[in-house]
C-alpha cells in the first residue's frame, strides 16, 4: 500500500552538525544509491507542536522505510539511518531522515534534499511547513 502521511512543522536552526555527517563521502555516496539524490551539504530542522503530526511522525518507527546501513571506519561508526521520501509545501525529492544515533528529541524532523531549501522555499526560523511522508 502507497500511504501518504502529513506532518506539520516549524523550521528551526540546528547547531550545524547534520551538515558534517550529510557531508561525508559515506553518506554522500549511499544518499544517491539509496535516494536516487545528491543531497545539498546541509539538513532542513523542523520542530513539530500539534498532536496529530506528532502521531504521524511516530508512525515512521513503525514503518520499514529505506534503511541505509551502518559504515564501520576504522576509528568511529556511522550510524545507520531511515529514510523516508517526502515533499515540502509540494517541492520534492525530499527525504525525511531519522538518524539511529542522533541529539534531537522525536519532534524534530531532519530533511534532506538537492536543493536548498531554505532559499527554494523562502523559508525562514518558525514558518510552518507541510511534509508529505511516502510511506
Ligand atoms: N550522530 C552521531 O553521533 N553519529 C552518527 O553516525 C550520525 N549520523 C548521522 C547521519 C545523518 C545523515 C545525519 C543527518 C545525522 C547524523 N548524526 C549522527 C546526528 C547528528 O549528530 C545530530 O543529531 C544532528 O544531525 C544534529 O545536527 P543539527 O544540530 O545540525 O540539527
Amino acid at each position: 500500500k502507497n500511504r501518504i502521511v502529513k506532518i506539520k512543522a516549524k523550521v528551526t536552526s540546528g547547531l550545524g552538525e547534520g551538515r558534517i555527517f550529510v557531508s561525508l563521502p559515506y553518506y554522500m555516496e549511499a544518499f544517491n544509491k539509496f535516494l536516487g539524490f545528491q543531497p545539498y551539504p546541509g539538513t532542513l530542522n523542523a520542530v513539530i507542536y500539534d498532536r496529530i503530526s506528532m502521531e504521524n511522525r511516530l508512525l515512521l518507527d513503525l514503518s520499514r522505510g529505506i534503511l541505509i546501513p551502518e559504515h564501520k571506519e576504522p576509528n568511529r561508526v556511522l550510524g545507520s539511518v531511515k529514510a523516508f521520501p517526502a515533499s515540502i509545501n509540494s517541492v520534492s525529492p525530499v527525504a525525511v531522515v531519522i538518524p539511529t544515533r542522533t541529539t534531537h528529541p522525536k519532534s524534530v524532523v531532519e530533511l534532506l534534499s538537492p536543493h536548498k531549501l531554505r532559499e527554494k522555499l523562502e523559508l525562514e526560523d518558525g514558518d510552518e511547513i507541510e511534509i508529505e511522508v511516502y510511506l
